[in-house]
C-alpha cells in the first residue's frame, strides 16, 4: 500500500491535527473544467463512468489542475439503479432518466439483486487504476446516494422540482416504499465496502434531497437507511460523510448516526453547528456555491468568512455547500483553493 503524501483530509476527517483546514470541491470532477469537457467530447458519460482509464483521468483531474486536497472518483449516484436492471440515459443539457420509473411492488420486485464486485465491476476497477495513478498523492474518496435520494430518482425517473411521485409512493405505499429503501440501503453498503476494499480512503453518501421532507418523515424514510448503510459498511477507520442537504432541523440526530463527518450546506452557520455537534462529527462546508461567480476578494472574504466561523479548531474538511456549477471560472476554484491553504494556517 503506497503511503499517503497529504492525508491532511483524512486527519481532519478524524478531529486530528492538521496544519491548515484540508479544502475539496464536490463535483470537482466536472463541466466547468476544459479539460474535463475535452475528455467528455469523445465519449458519452455513461460510457466514461464505465471506462476506467476515462473515469481515473478526470478524477485527477482537479488535483492537478485545480489543488485539491483530496480525489472524488468519477461516476454517478443512478450506476447504482442502472445495475439493479433500470435504463439509464443522459440526456444532453437535460439530466439523467431512467426509463420505466417504480410505482408499484410490481416495479420493485423486477429489480435485481446485485454483487458490486461483478455488476459495479468498472466502478471497483476505476477506483484501483485511479489509486495506482494518484500514487498516494492525495486520498480517495468514494461515493454513493443514500437510499432516499436514489429512490426519489427511481419512482420520479429523473430529476424533478415538485416530488410529486415520491410523495405519492411513500404515501399511499409506505410498505413498498420500505421494502425498497431498505433493499437499496443493503446495496449502498455493500457497495460502498466494495469500494474501500478497492482502495478508496473514505465514502460519502449524498442525500441531496434529504430536505425535501419534513422532520418526521426525514427521520422515517432517510435517517434510518443511512444509519443502517453507517452501521453495514466494512472498514477500518476510513471516514465516513454524510451530506444531506437542507437538513439544518435534524443536526443532533445525524451527528449520532455513526458518521465522522456531516456536510453542511451554506444555509448553516458553521460555527453554530459546530457549537452543537462539533464535539462529536468533524464538519465539511460550507460556502454557497454561487460565491465562485464572484470577484477575488469576495471569495476571499467569505471564505475567511466560513473559517473564522468554524474558528481555531481541527475537525474541519473546507468545501462548498453542494455542488460546483458547470458556469463557474476555473481559476476562481483554483484561487479559492488558494486562499483556504494560506488563510486557514492562523486557525491552526
Ligand atoms: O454531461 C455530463 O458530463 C454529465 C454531468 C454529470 C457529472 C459530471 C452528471 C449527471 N454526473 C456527474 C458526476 C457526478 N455525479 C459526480 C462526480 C464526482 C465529483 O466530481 O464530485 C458525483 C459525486 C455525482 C453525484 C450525483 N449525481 C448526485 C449527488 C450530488 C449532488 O450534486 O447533489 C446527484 C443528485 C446526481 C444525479 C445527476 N447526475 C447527473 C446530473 C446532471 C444529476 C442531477 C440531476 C437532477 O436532479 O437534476
Amino acid at each position: 500500500m503506497t503511503k499517503l503524501k497529504n492525508d491532511l483530509f483524512l486527519r481532519a476527517c478524524k478531529g486530528k491535527p492538521v496544519e491548515y483546514t484540508p479544502i475539496w470541491i464536490m463535483r470537482q470532477a466536472g463541466r466547468y473544467l476544459p479539460e474535463y469537457r475535452a475528455v467528455r467530447k469523445k465519449s458519452d458519460f455513461i460510457s466514461m463512468c464505465k471506462t476506467p482509464e476515462l473515469a481515473a483521468e478526470v478524477t485527477i483531474q482537479p488535483v492537478d489542475l485545480i489543488g485539491v486536497d483530496a480525489a472524488i472518483i468519477f461516476s454517478d449516484i443512478l450506476v447504482i439503479p442502472e445495475a439493479m436492471g433500470m435504463h439509464l440515459e443522459m440526456i444532453e443539457s437535460k439530466g439523467p432518466k431512467l426509463h420505466n420509473p417504480i410505482r408499484s411492488m410490481d416495479g420493485i420486485n423486477k429489480l435485481k439483486t446485485i454483487d458490486p464486485f461483478e455488476d459495479l465491476k468498472y466502478v471497483l476497477d476505476a477506483v484501483r487504476l485511479t489509486k495506482k495513478e494518484l500514487n498516494g498523492r492525495v486520498p480517495l474518496i468514494g461515493f454513493a446516494g443514500s437510499p432516499w435520494t436514489l429512490m426519489t430518482y427511481m419512482v420520479e425517473g429523473g430529476g424533478t422540482k415538485s416530488f410529486s411521485e415520491i410523495k405519492k409512493f411513500i404515501y399511499n405505499h409506505p410498505m413498498a416504499a420500505h421494502l425498497l429503501l431498505d433493499k437499496i440501503a443493503d446495496t449502498v453498503a455493500d457497495y460502498l465496502s466494495a469500494k474501500i476494499e478497492a482502495g478508496a480512503n473514505a465514502v460519502q453518501i449524498f442525500d441531496t434531497w434529504g430536505g425535501i421532507l419534513s422532520p418526521t418523515d426525514f427521520e422515517e424514510f432517510s435517517l434510518r437507511y443511512i444509519k443502517k448503510i453507517v452501521s453495514n459498511i466494512r472498514r477500518k477507520d476510513e471516514p465516513v460523510i454524510v451530506f444531506a442537504k437542507g437538513v439544518h432541523y435534524k443536526l443532533d440526530e445525524l451527528a449520532d448516526c455513526g458518521a465522522d463527518v456531516i456536510g453542511l450546506d451554506w444555509t448553516m452557520e458553521i460555527g453554530k453547528v459546530r457549537n452543537k455537534i462539533g464535539d462529536k462529527v468533524a464538519l465539511q462546508g460550507n460556502l454557497d456555491p454561487t460565491v465562485l461567480y464572484a470577484d477575488k476578494e469576495k471569495i476571499r472574504n467569505e471564505a475567511v468568512r466560513v473559517l473564522k466561523s468554524f474558528g481555531k479548531h481541527t475537525g474541519h474538511i473546507f468545501n462548498l455547500g453542494h455542488g460546483i456549477l458547470p458556469d463557474v471560472p476555473p481559476e476562481n476554484a483554483k484561487f479559492l483553493v488558494d486562499v483556504v491553504r494560506e488563510e486557514s494556517k492562523k486557525f491552526h
